[in-house]
C-alpha cells in the first residue's frame, strides 16, 4: 500500500500544482476534500508560522502527514507588501482579479516593479516532528494582466528571465521555475525518506 499525504490547502490553484510536483512521488496524494470537518486555522502575517499552524493542524486532525504552504507576492516598492496578507488583500470583498486591479492601481505606472513570490512549506508528521523550506522566484509587476493559467497574481508577475507572465506559462514551465517548486525541490528528500519510512524525529 502506498503510503498517504494530506495536501492541506484549500486553494485549488495550490492543490493543483502540489499534485503535479509530488506526482513522482511514491505518495498517495489526499486533499482536504477526504476530511470535510477539517478547517485550517486562520492567518497571521509570519508565513513560517502560518504553514507550520495549518500542516501541524491537518496533521493532528487527520492522524497523516500533512503538507502546507504559505506564501505571498512581495512587491519592492510597496514595502514587501501585501506579502503574508496577499490572500486577503483588499479586503474580503474581492476575487483574485480584483486584488490584481487593486495592485495595479496602488502601485500606479511605470517605476520600481521589481517583486517577488515567496513561498514557505511545511511538513508535519503525526508524531510531532516538522520540516520547513523556502523557495523564492523574482520577478517584476506588469502595467496590465497577461495569461489565464495558473492563480492569484500570476497574471502581473513576469519571472525573471522570462518575457511573458506567469499565468502565460504552461503549468510545467510554472513549476519549473516557482516559489513553491523550489521550496518542494529542497523538501523532497525529506518527503522521500518519510515514503521509505526513514524519517527520524529530529526537527529540521
Ligand atoms: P490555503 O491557506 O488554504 O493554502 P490561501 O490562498 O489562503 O490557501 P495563503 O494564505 O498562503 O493561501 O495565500 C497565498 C496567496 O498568495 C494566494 O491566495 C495568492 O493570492 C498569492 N500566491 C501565492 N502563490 C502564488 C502563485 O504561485 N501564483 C499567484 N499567486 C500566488
Amino acid at each position: 500500500m502506498k503510503p498517504r499525504l494530506l495536501l492541506a490547502t484549500g486553494n485549488s490553484g495550490k492543490l493543483a500544482e502540489f499534485r503535479a510536483l509530488l506526482s513522482q512521488t511514491p505518495f498517495e496524494l489526499l486533499d482536504l476534500s477526504a476530511f470535510p470537518e477539517l478547517r485550517l486555522p486562520e492567518e497571521g502575517d509570519d508565513y513560517r508560522a502560518n504553514a507550520v499552524a495549518k500542516a501541524q493542524h491537518a496533521s493532528r486532525q487527520s492522524g497523516l502527514p500533512a503538507l502546507a504552504d504559505d506564501s505571498g507576492l512581495e512587491v519592492r516598492a510597496l514595502g514587501g507588501a501585501p506579502g503574508p496578507h496577499s490572500a486577503r488583500y483588499g479586503g474580503p470583498g474581492l476575487d483574485a482579479r480584483g486584488r490584481v486591479n487593486r495592485l495595479l492601481a496602488e502601485l500606479g505606472p511605470g517605476g520600481e516593479r521589481r517583486a517577488r513570490f515567496v513561498c514557505f512549506v511545511a511538513l508535519a508528521l503525526p508524531d510531532g516532528s516538522l520540516r520547513l523550506r523556502r523557495g523564492v522566484c523574482e520577478g517584476r509587476l506588469l502595467e496590465a494582466a497577461a495569461g489565464d493559467a495558473g492563480f492569484g497574481y500570476d497574471p502581473i508577475f513576469q519571472p525573471e528571465g522570462h518575457t511573458v507572465s506567469m499565468a502565460q506559462l504552461e503549468a510545467a514551465q510554472k513549476n519549473r521555475i516557482s516559489h513553491r517548486a523550489r521550496a518542494i525541490a529542497d523538501l523532497k528528500p525529506a518527503l522521500l525518506e518519510l515514503a521509505e519510512g526513514r524519517n527520524d524525529k529530529r526537527v529540521r
